[in-house]
């Protein structure tokens, strides 16, 4: 750290990425802010609980005086903008919030940075995402989505962040700012929020082998998302913030799996071979327009940034269901057989 300590600010903190990134921070000897909103936040001792080195700011990305002080109170070096709603689902429902949040938050940390004077000092992270992309068939590139690729979002929170992009890189181009974009495909893991397909499935099938839930109700199966481990995306993000020029990067995998391949793995942690009579169909969770197969190329980040991901969709199925068995019988207090090596790091209650 070259003897000067660093400063960051993450907005987003009380999310899956925000606690990742606080930890990696942390481990690096950076000072670490994060912008916590609402006078009753739920989540807040969360926070306080699992990540207690975290200096926490109130403010709201709708709310452009909250930003400036915090980010006059924190004069970070890097910033980060993970807030967001986040749920693809719950956009379809609440658009013009998402577009409040999502898309124009982005356009207020911008010109918080602006505003306070740190255009030179501060450089920002804008977490843009392989929604944009959305796609309808013929558009799936071969060899996945690049940073070249054409956008064609295809839900209201897809739409709120392709704003959030084309803005942060109108502040790069115009004012000369250090914003950098991560086009990040799905990142999961043991700190991901049950809303999601991937530890909605590996909470419940911990659950049924524990004898504490029967089935899991699901939306439609046969979509395909490129699923890393979000350590490994954060790791990256970090790496995009230390390189010499602000730029767009892809991070992927490479491969496209569906949610019952997905259903097929996790299911399988637990010896259970056909996992069809233990999942039900929800109508509820299907959306207005669904995106069908996201597969990405991170071959840019890998040559430019030198970035490789660790764990692969195995390790991340087996430490989500082992994390999720773990926590499953701590809160129902049953006996815990797992050895310790089996117990992913960090555990945080999402
Ligand atoms: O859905 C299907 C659903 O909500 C994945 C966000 O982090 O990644 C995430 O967005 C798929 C979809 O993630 C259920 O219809 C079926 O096809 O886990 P998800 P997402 O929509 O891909 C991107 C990169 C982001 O940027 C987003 O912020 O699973 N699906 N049944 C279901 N999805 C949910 N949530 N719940 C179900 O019961």
């Amino acid at each position: 750290m070259d003897g000067v300590r660093r400063t960051a600010l993450i907005t987003g903190i009380t999310g899956q990425d925000g606690s990742h990134l606080a930890s990696l921070l942390h481990d690096k000897g950076y000072r670490v802010f994060g912008l916590i909103r609402g006078q009753h936040n739920p989540r807040r001792a969360d926070v306080e609980r699992d990540l207690p080195f975290v200096e926490l700011l109130e403010g709201d990305v709708t709310d452009p005086a909250s930003l400036v002080r915090a980010v006059e109170d924190s004069q970070p070096d890097e910033l980060y903008n993970f807030a967001a709603i986040s749920h693809v689902g719950y956009s379809f429902k609440h658009p013009t919030l998402t577009m409040e949040v999502t898309g124009k938050g982005v356009l207020n940390v911008l010109e918080a940075i602006r505003l306070s004077g740190l255009s030179t000092k501060t450089r920002m992270y804008q977490a843009s995402t392989s929604e944009m992309f959305g796609g309808v068939d013929y558009a799936v590139p071969t060899t996945g989505y690049t940073e070249e690729s054409p956008f064609h979002p295809r839900s209201p929170y897809g739409v709120a962040k392709l704003y959030g992009h084309w803005i942060a890189k109108n502040y790069r181009e115009s004012y000369g700012m250090f914003v950098v974009c991560g086009l990040l495909f799905n990142h999961e893991g043991e700190r991901r929020g049950t809303e999601f397909v991937t530890r909605k499935i590996t909470r419940a099938v911990a659950r049924i082998s524990l004898g504490l839930q029967d089935t899991v109700s699901l939306g439609v199966l046969w979509p395909k998302r490129d699923w890393g481990y979000a350590g490994d995306y954060v790791r990256g993000i970090w790496m995009m913030m230390q390189h010499d020029q602000p730029d767009d990067f892809v991070l992927a995998t490479g491969t496209a799996r569906s949610i019952e391949d997905f259903l097929t793995a996790a299911f399988a942690r637990i010896g259970v071979e056909d996992w069809r009579p233990y999942v039900s169909f929800d109508p509820a969770q299907t959306r207005a327009a669904e995106v069908d197969n996201l597969f990405g190329d991170s071959s840019k980040a890998q040559e430019v940034l030198g970035w490789r991901r660790e764990v692969d969709f195995d390790g991340l199925v087996t430490r989500m269901v082992a994390h999720d068995l773990d926590q499953q019988r701590t809160l129902n207090g049953l006996a815990s057989p797992l050895p310790p090596e089996a117990h992913p790091p960090h555990p945080v209650q999402t």
